[in-house]
C-alpha cells in the first residue's frame, strides 16, 4: 500500500523592500506551474511570501506598517494565485500577515485546495524577537511588535489525502508543536521560514550552525513525530540582509529527500508516499500504546530555578 502526495518546496528568493506584490505572485505563479509540470499535487511556499521580512524595521506608528499585511484573502493582487490553483488543479500553502476587520495582526498560513479555496489557516504561535526597538542588536526582529500569537491552536486539515498540519518559521524549532499537530494524526507537516543567517542580537554563533539546526529541528522533530515534514525557505540577501536557504522535504525516518542547492527562487519536489508515516505511529511512536503521560510525573523545581511553564503548576 502506498499513498503518494507529489509535494514541491518552492523557496523563494529574496523580495526586496520595494517589490511589488503583483510580481512576488508572478514568482509564485512561475514556480506553481513548474511544479505542475514537475508533475506535483501540493506546493508549499515559504512565511510571508508576498513581501520583504517587514519586521527587521522598527516603526513607532504600528499603523504605518499596515500596508505590509493583507486585509482580505484573495485580494486583488493575490487572486491570480488562487486561479493558478484552480486552472492546475493544484493545492498550496501560502505564509502572509494577515490583517483582520477587527485590526488584528496575524503571521498567517492558508491552505488552499486544487479549486483554489481556502481549506485551512493557521496563525503562528511562536514569534521570536522582541516588541520594542533594540539598539544593541545588529538588525531587529520585531515580530512580537507587528503580531500577536496565534489564536487557533494547532489545528490539522484533510487535503490531498493526507492529514497535514501548518507551521510558520520559529514554530518548527519546539517539539511540541509537531506533538501537538501528530496527536491529532497528522502525518505532513509543511512550513515556511525565514531565518536570518546571522544571529541579529550580535551575540556570536557560528554561522554554519543556523543552518544545520533549521534541518535538526525539522529532520529530528519529523522523526520522533513519525511524518513527512515539508520546510521551505525564504533565503538569499533581502535588503543587505542574508536569510538561510536550505528549504528541503524530510521522510518520516527523519532522512532528508531533497534539499534547495541555491538561494534563489528554486522548487524541489518529491513524491512522498504518506504511508511511510505508519511505520513510527504503529511501533515505536504509537501514542496510546507507549506514551505515558501520566507517569510523567508533576513538574517541580527542586533546585530554586522558576518554572518556566505556568501550565505545569
Ligand atoms: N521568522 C522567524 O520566525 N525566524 C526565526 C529567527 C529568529 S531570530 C530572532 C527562526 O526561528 O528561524
Amino acid at each position: 500500500m502506498s499513498r503518494i502526495l507529489n509535494i514541491g518546496a518552492a523557496q523563494m528568493g529574496p523580495i526586496q523592500p520595494d517589490e511589488s506584490r503583483a510580481s512576488a505572485v508572478a514568482r509564485l505563479v512561475a514556480m506553481m506551474r513548474e511544479a505542475k509540470g514537475r508533475g506535483c499535487d501540493f506546493v508549499v511556499f515559504t512565511e510571508l511570501a508576498l513581501t520583504t521580512f517587514f519586521p527587521r524595521y522598527y516603526e513607532e506608528d504600528r499603523a504605518k506598517m499596515d500596508h505590509w499585511f493583507e486585509r482580505e484573502m484573495p485580494g486583488p493582487e493575490t487572486r491570480f494565485l488562487f486561479e493558478t490553483a484552480d486552472e492546475l488543479n493544484i493545492g498550496f500553502y501560502l505564509g502572509y500577515a494577515e490583517l483582520t476587520p477587527e485590526g488584528r495582526h496575524f503571521n498567517t498560513a492558508i491552505l488552499v485546495d486544487g479549486n483554489g479555496k481556502i481549506t485551512g489557516k493557521y496563525r503562528k504561535i511562536h514569534l521570536p524577537g522582541h516588541a520594542d526597538h533594540d539598539e544593541s542588536r545588529i538588525v531587529q526582529h520585531l515580530e512580537k511588535r507587528y503580531f500577536e500569537p496565534g489564536d487557533m491552536g494547532f489545528p490539522v486539515y484533510r487535503q490531498n489525502d493526507a492529514i497535514m498540519g501548518m507551521l510558520i518559521c520559529n514554530d518548527r524549532r519546539w517539539p511540541e508543536a509537531y506533538r501537538v499537530l501528530t496527536l491529532q494524526g497528522a502525518d505532513l507537516v509543511v512550513l515556511g521560514y525565514n531565518t536570518p543567517d546571522i544571529n541579529t542580537t550580535g551575540l556570536y554563533e557560528p554561522s554554519y550552525l543556523r543552518s544545520y539546526h533549521n534541518h535538526l529541528s525539522m529532520t529530528a522533530n519529523a522523526y520522533m513525530n513519525s511524518c513527512w515534514v515539508v520546510g521551505t525557505a525564504k533565503a538569499g540577501v533581502e535588503d543587505g540582509c542574508g536569510l538561510i536557504g536550505g528549504s528541503c522535504i524530510i521522510q518520516p525516518s527523519g532522512e532528508i529527500v531533497t534539499q534547495a542547492t541555491t538561494v534563489e527562487d528554486e522548487l524541489i519536489t518529491f513524491a512522498c508516499d504518506l504511508d511511510m508515516a505508519k511505520l513510527g505511529k504503529e511501533t515505536i511512536f504509537n501514542y496510546a500504546k507507549h506514551r505515558r503521560v501520566e507517569h510523567y510525573g508533576r513538574i517541580t523545581s527542586q533546585t530554586g530555578v522558576e518554572i518556566a511553564d505556568q501550565a505545569a503548576e
